[in-house]
């Protein structure tokens, strides 16, 4: 327990130093004027001098030079000081100084002549609440560290519920709000939205045959194909359910949609992921666009891309299908 003694009486000095050794208190430094007291701070040099060592300042008020306030004043402007108790020991108790005292980040004070017990008494109950507050601060950390992992968590958690277990690409939770919050800024602003919706073909029989391991892996390389091959910022890729695939295209007209879903047929029949005849696995896909007004729904949308979707899978799979109700946007020159 380290104690700075500031006095410039050394009777004074030598009274506190043989009550605090008395008391135990080995660790303690002694200054005769607030200059030297300074010094073993480092405050005059920036460096950190003993101040590692102090856990109490005994501070004079009345000394020559600088007084005890003015020095108690700045100690306590250094940052590293702001926690450090000062207790001012001295003969002046008038209610104005002990009030510039305080002013200055004085914790407490004790008159001269120095009474031992007093003196002993109000030392242990300055470090005691020292302690205290060292206590609550740490604790305070830790409150905040806990608080930093559960928000982490939070977001790690939210991350997960988003996304599909055995694909990694969004869920179909995650894709509803996505369409909702779009087809409302699409209506806001007159823009077009387009939905593709992909369906693996005949995957029941690539599980049949293949089995239920290699129809996940199946499941997983066609996600990421698709999800690598739609690129632009705005747009989503999400799992639907089972061997379906939904893809939204914001601010997409039927041409752009049209392009988009027959890349993604190519790239998917391109993987050569072979069927059990022998064949690649291909995907066949609906589209369907228009400008969202308050008059339609997101479901619609869905509809219209499922219906065009089911029509491809009648002209024999492999394709890329346009609605035909919902296809009310008009063909743009350049998408
Ligand atoms: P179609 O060309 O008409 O789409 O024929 P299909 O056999 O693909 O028919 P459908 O799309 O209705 O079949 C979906 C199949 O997808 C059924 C099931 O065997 C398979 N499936 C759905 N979810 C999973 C999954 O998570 N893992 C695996 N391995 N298979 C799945
Ligand atoms: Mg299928």
């Amino acid at each position: 327990m380290g104690i700075l003694i500031v006095d410039d009486s050394a009777d004074d000095r030598l009274l506190l130093q043989s009550i605090l050794s008395a008391a135990g208190y080995d660790d303690l430094l002694v200054a005769d004027s607030a200059a030297a007291a300074f010094r073993l701070l480092g405050l005059d040099d920036g460096k950190h001098g003993a101040a590692s060592r102090v856990d109490l300042i005994l501070m004079d008020i009345v000394m020559s030079e600088m007084s005890g306030i003015e020095a108690c004043r700045q100690i306590k402007a250094v940052e590293r000081f702001r926690d450090t108790p000062i207790m001012m020991v001295t003969v002046k108790t008038d209610p104005v100084d002990l009030q510039l005292a305080f002013a200055a980040g004085a914790l407490d004070y004790i008159g001269k002549p120095i009474n031992k017990i007093e003196l002993l008494t109000r030392i242990r109950s300055v470090l005691r609440l020292v302690h205290e507050i060292d206590r609550r601060r740490a604790r305070e950390q830790e409150l905040l560290e806990v608080m930093r992992q559960l928000q982490e968590a939070n977001q790690m958690l939210l991350r997960l519920s988003s996304l599909d277990g055995l694909t990694g690409i969004t869920n179909r939770r995650q894709f509803d709000d996505f369409l909702d919050q779009e087809w409302r800024r699409a209506v806001r602003e007159l823009t077009p939205l387009s939905l593709i919706m992909l369906d693996i073909d005949r995957f029941k029989s690539y599980n049949d045959t293949l089995g239920h391991t290699s129809g996940d892996e199946c499941l997983r390389q066609v996600a990421a194909a698709i999800s690598g091959a739609v690129n632009r910022p705005g747009d989503l890729v999400a799992r639907y359910g089972g061997d379906e695939f939904v893809v939204v295209l914001p601010g997409t007209r039927t041409d752009g949609a049209a392009q988009v879903a027959e890349t993604l047929r190519q790239r998917i029949e391109s993987l050569g992921i072979t069927h059990s005849d022998g064949d690649c696995t291909t995907i066949s896909a609906g589209f369907a666009s228009t400008i969202p007004s308050r008059n339609t729904s997101p479901t619609d949308l869905i509809k219209a891309a499922d219906q065009a979707l089911y029509q491809a899978k009648q002209e024999g799979r492999n394709r890329a299908k346009q609605a035909g109700t919902l296809s009310l946007v008009p063909h743009s020159d350049k998408d």
